[in-house]
Order: structure tokens, then C-alpha cells, then sequence
């Protein structure tokens, strides 16, 4: 078990739905987020930080054994909060993860690394990365800065692609991305306990008949995922309206992301 898991995005969407099922798996929780966090627990020590201050950051992580780094902007926004939070504060934290013990990390990058390619396409770990987006652009640099703190100084990390990470897919395009969070409640665990863990990419997906990603590179890990959004297409089907087929959400496995400009302050 795990002395003291570092959450960091705690006060987020993925932050709050997984931290009450993390419990187990340490004995303390240190939940951040530069935001106020609403479903704390008195035992849980409580960080309120900016990513981006890098003295803040020091603190942050000092004690921890352990990192699950959800905190960051998550959507495609000007770049000057990217920069701050994704940039900065990914170069902070393994900063401060190096200063304090090395601690193994979880990164939360994202399918919008990959986001171009067509929902047709079948990829594997070691494919090209081609971003939609800002944001998917500073999650390639999140990955390029673990894999060189692993050359380096032997830092391990898990790079997980996440897909979309919600109680139940929401439409069609989820059929293929939907990672549910039971999935990534176990891929969590199994990281934490895992032997050796190196730095390793993830697709962050559950079993969907109709994915596309292959983590067949895995196999030493242990881990498989168990849900698939096929269970949900019946519904999907019968309450969401069906897209044309050349329509982003529909074509592209980013979606929208690839038809956002890029975006200025003010
Ligand atoms: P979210 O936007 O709900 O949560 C992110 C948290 O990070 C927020 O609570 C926010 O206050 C915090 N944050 C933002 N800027 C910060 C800063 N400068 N310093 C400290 N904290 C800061 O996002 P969500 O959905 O919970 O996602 C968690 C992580 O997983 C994100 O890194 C996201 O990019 C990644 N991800 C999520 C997916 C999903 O399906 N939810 C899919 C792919 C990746
Ligand atoms: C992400 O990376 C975002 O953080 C999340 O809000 C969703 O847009 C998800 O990808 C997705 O592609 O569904």
C-alpha cells in the first residue's frame, strides 16, 4: 500500500469521481487542485496550489509516494493557461518529483494527442502523434518530459492516453473512446502495485468492440480493461441523433477538437 497518494486536479470532474474509490490503495490522500475541493474528507490533507508556481509545487509533492496527476487544463483554450498549467507545471512536478524520492506517477495525457487520425484507423502505442489541439499538444510534451526524466534519472511514469473518461458513453463517437472510470479505477491500482512499471504509454480505454487503440504491448502488465460501450449502443442509438457521416465527431477520433481555431486572449 501506498504511504501518501499525491491527487492533483482533485477538485475536477475525474478528480472527484475517483478519489472516494482511491482510498484503499494509500494511507493518506494529499488532494490539490488550484481550485477549492469540495469533497474532502477531515483525514485527507488538503493542497491548494498553482501548477504553476514551482515553490508550491516542491511542497505539493514532498512526502508523497505516489502521483496521480489529473490537475491541468483540460480543454482547448488561449495558450497562455496551457502554458502555465500543462507546460510549466508538468516541468514543476517532475521537478519536484526528482527532489523528493521519485515517486511513481500516473500523467492524464489524452487522445487529443492523436486526435487527426480517422476513426478507422487502428493505432498502437508507438504511432505518430498528430494533435488536434493546443491542449493535445501540451499533453505530448507531458509525454516527451516523463520519457526523458526516464532516461535520465530512471523517473517512472504511465502515460495514459485517456479516451473519455465518463459514467457512460454519451455518443457516438464515445462508442470507440469511452473509458470508464471502474477501468481506470483497476489500471490504477495495477500501476501503483506493479513491480516495475518503467515509462510506459497506456491507451486509456475500456475493451470497446468498436475502439481503436491496441494495448496488446501490455501484456506484461497485468491490467485489462473489462467494460465496453457496446452496452451502451442500443441507447446511444435510440437517444442521440446519429451524426452525418463526415461530421467531425463522426470521422475524426479527436472529434470536434480538430475544428477548434486556436484561440487568443480576450
Ligand atoms: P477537469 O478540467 O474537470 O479537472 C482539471 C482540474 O485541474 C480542475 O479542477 C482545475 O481546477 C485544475 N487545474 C487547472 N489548472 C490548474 C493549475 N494551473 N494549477 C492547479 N490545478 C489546475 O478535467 P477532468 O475531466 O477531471 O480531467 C482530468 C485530467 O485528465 C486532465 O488532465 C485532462 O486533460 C485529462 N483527460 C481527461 C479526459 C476525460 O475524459 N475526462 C480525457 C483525456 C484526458
Ligand atoms: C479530453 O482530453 C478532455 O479532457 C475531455 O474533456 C474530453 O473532451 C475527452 O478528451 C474526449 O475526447 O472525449
Amino acid at each position: 500500500m501506498l504511504k501518501r497518494l499525491l491527487i492533483t486536479g482533485a477538485a475536477g470532474g475525474l478528480g472527484r469521481a475517483l478519489t472516494p474509490h482511491l482510498r484503499g490503495i494509500a494511507e493518506t490522500l494529499r488532494l490539490a487542485d488550484i481550485a477549492p475541493i469540495p469533497d474532502a474528507l477531515p483525514e485527507d490533507e488538503i493542497v491548494q496550489c498553482d501548477l504553476g508556481d514551482a515553490a508550491a509545487v516542491d511542497a505539493m509533492v514532498a512526502g508523497c509516494d505516489g502521483i496521480l496527476h489529473l490537475g491541468g487544463v483540460s480543454v482547448e483554450t488561449p495558450f497562455a493557461p496551457i502554458l502555465q498549467a500543462n507546460i510549466l507545471g508538468l516541468y514543476n512536478l517532475y521537478e519536484a518529483a526528482r527532489a523528493h524520492g521519485q515517486p511513481r506517477i500516473i500523467f492524464a495525457s489524452s487522445n487529443h494527442t492523436v486526435g487527426f487520425y480517422d476513426q478507422t484507423d487502428r493505432l498502437s502505442a508507438d504511432c505518430t502523434f498528430r494533435p488536434d489541439s493546443l491542449y493535445g499538444v501540451s499533453k505530448i510534451f507531458g509525454e516527451a518530459l516523463a520519457r526523458m526524466y526516464f532516461e535520465k534519472f530512471g523517473q517512472e511514469s504511465a502515460l495514459v492516453r485517456i479516451g473519455s473518461c465518463t459514467p457512460e458513453p454519451e455518443n457516438h463517437r464515445m462508442l470507440g473512446s469511452w473509458f470508464s472510470q471502474g477501468d481506470f479505477l483497476s489500471l490504477i491500482g495495477t500501476v501503483f502495485a506493479a513491480p516495475g512499471l518503467g515509462c510506459t504509454i497506456i491507451w486509456g480505454a475500456s475493451a470497446n468492440d468498436a475502439g481503436w487503440w491496441d494495448n496488446s504491448h501490455l501484456d506484461w502488465l497485468g491490467w485489462q480493461a473489462q467494460d465496453n460501450a457496446e452496452d451502451f449502443r442500443a441507447k446511444i442509438e435510440a437517444t442521440v441523433p446519429r451524426p452525418p457521416a463526415d461530421a467531425p465527431i463522426m470521422k475524426y477520433q479527436g472529434g470536434v477538437f480538430t475544428q477548434f481555431p486556436i484561440y487568443k486572449d480576450g
